[in-house]
């Protein structure tokens, strides 16, 4: 819901709260965007059941349970003792163990992990299984780094991290800058100092206990809940063609949905610029993407020589005419000029795959302008989604096929699109997404905080 939507003593009590809100965390803008596109939203819902007010449900919630932050020091290949910083945000445990990535990128600090792990919390109420919201990472950047060098960093990010989690206290998995590689050095560490052979991470090899469709379960997701917003709305994928930035775990498999349910992917991205082919990517050219980004770790730019349909600008994909944009590679990448131009330019519907990548203004301008707009919280919700299941199948040691999770990666995206609809449909206008998702995910941790009493 806009600003313009809340009336004006909701307004009043919002304004106070944000104050507080940022008086308590300077210096901490992404925190803050996060708490406010939340807040903003669950005041006028709140506004006449006064128990979340008595109880300080709000105030509660945008507080970390715990911080955890720590040295990590490693050595390089030339002999050199290197020191990077080391993070576990444990937000809120109401509803189960704290659950969410571990990110590497050089821009990680408090402010970026504690909004990951406050948009976790509701993100994960919104699966429907038992997991909590934290988040993790570190300032590393694994851009340039040797395999062995990555595997030193992880060998003493674990070696510090292992005794703060465990299958029932705080279960990381990946994020930007941590895919199946890093996974593997961390849980084997992970192991080697334990004992145990445990489900404590989620995005593991499946030879080691990891879940089907995990590696595809983000992307592919994203695109089940745009199809059931097109679906909604009497429109099908079939055809659609479709903005995507990034090129890492979350685009490729974007793209790859798009085009097994007849839509056409246009673009991908990395922070060197995008890549467009008007004809629409085919899978072979997906699979050259995924071998480039995951094998050779090159840039995307690398697509524009290897293929003569595709071609290579510096900038955001926005600009770029299309249907439908899925914004899949980090926060506050599309602003409210972005918007504007993807608006002009007859973009009917935006599905956030990545994590808070409209700023508010761009939400604003989506929401308003009648925009179907998918929020990440709703999204991106499968990843952690079959990452719940990974956590099952660890503990009843057995293992569900592809096919199985297929259908329940389906099938929880839609009950997560019913949900927002639920909470988010109006007498007047379309479907409020935002406020869906939000109230939604709210309702059941909120509930389940104040069953605790003043904790
Ligand atoms: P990857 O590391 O696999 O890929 C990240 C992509 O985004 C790369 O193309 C990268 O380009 C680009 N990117 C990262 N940072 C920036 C930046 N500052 N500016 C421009 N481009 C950037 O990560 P994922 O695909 O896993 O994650 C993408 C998004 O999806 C993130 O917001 C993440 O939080 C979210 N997400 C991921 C889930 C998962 O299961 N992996 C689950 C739910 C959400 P470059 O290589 O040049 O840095
Ligand atoms: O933002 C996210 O939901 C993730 N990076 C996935 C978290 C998980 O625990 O699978």
């Amino acid at each position: 819901m806009s600003k313009a939507h809340t009336g004006s003593k909701t307004k009043e009590y919002l304004q106070r709260y944000m104050e507080g809100v940022e008086k308590r965390n300077p210096g901490q803008p992404e925190f803050c965007q996060a708490v406010y596109e939340v807040a903003s939203t669950i005041f006028p819902y709140i506004a006449d059941k006064p128990m979340y007010h008595e109880n300080q449900i709000l105030e509660r919630m945008a507080e970390p349970e715990r911080v955890i932050s720590f040295r990590v020091p490693w050595t390089d290949d030339e002999g050199r003792i290197r020191t990077n910083r080391g993070w576990r945000v444990q937000f809120n445990s109401a509803i189960g163990p704290y659950k969410g990535g571990i990110r590497f990128h050089p821009s990680v600090n408090e402010s970026i992990l504690k909004f990951l792990g406050f948009e976790q919390t509701f993100k994960n109420s919104l699966t429907g299984l038992p997991m909590g919201g934290g988040k993790g990472g570190s300032n590393f950047n694994p851009k340039g780094k040797t395999d062995n060098e990555v595997m030193r960093f992880c060998q003493s990010f674990i070696t510090e991290l292992y005794r703060h989690i465990g299958e029932d206290t705080d279960v990381p998995a990946g994020d930007i800058g941590v895919g199946g590689r890093e996974i593997g050095y961390m849980f084997g560490q992970y192991k080697r100092i334990t004992n145990r052979f445990v489900g404590v991470l989620t995005g593991k090899g499946i030879e080691f206990g990891g879940s089907k469709m995990r590696t595809e379960a983000t992307g592919y997701g994203a695109i089940f809940f745009l199809r059931n917003m097109l679906e909604q709305h009497k429109e099908s994928m079939e055809g659609q063609r479709v903005l995507i930035s990034g090129s890492g775990n979350v685009a490729t498999h974007a793209a790859e949905k798009c085009l097994q349910l007849g839509a056409k992917p246009l673009t991908l991205s990395d922070s060197g610029g995008f890549v467009y082919c008007a004809d629409g990517f085919t899978q072979e050219q997906i699979d050259w993407v995924k071998e480039l980004k995951n094998v050779r770790r090159g840039r995307i730019s690398e697509a524009a020589d290897e293929f003569k349909n595709i071609d290579f600008s510096e900038g955001r994909p926005w600009g770029v005419e299309g249907d439908c944009a899925v914004p899949s590679a980090t926060q506050n990448e599309v602003d409210g000029k972005d918007a504007k131009i993807l608006m002009k330019n007859g973009v009917k519907a935006v599905a956030e795959a990545a994590n808070m990548p409209c700023e508010q203004d761009a939400v604003d301008a989506f929401v308003d302008g009648g925009v179907m707009f998918g929020p990440a919280k709703a999204v991106n919700a499968g990843g952690v989604g079959v990452s719940g299941l990974e956590m099952s199948q660890n503990s009843a040691r057995i293992a569900w096929s592809e096919d199985e999770l297929r259908k329940l990666l389906e099938n929880m995206m839609k009950d997560i699109h019913d949900s927002c609809v639920q909470y988010g449909e109006s007498k007047s206008g379309p479907v409020n997404y935002l406020a869906g998702a939000n109230v939604a995910g709210f309702v059941k941790v909120a509930d389940a905080m104040l069953s605790y009493g003043h904790v």
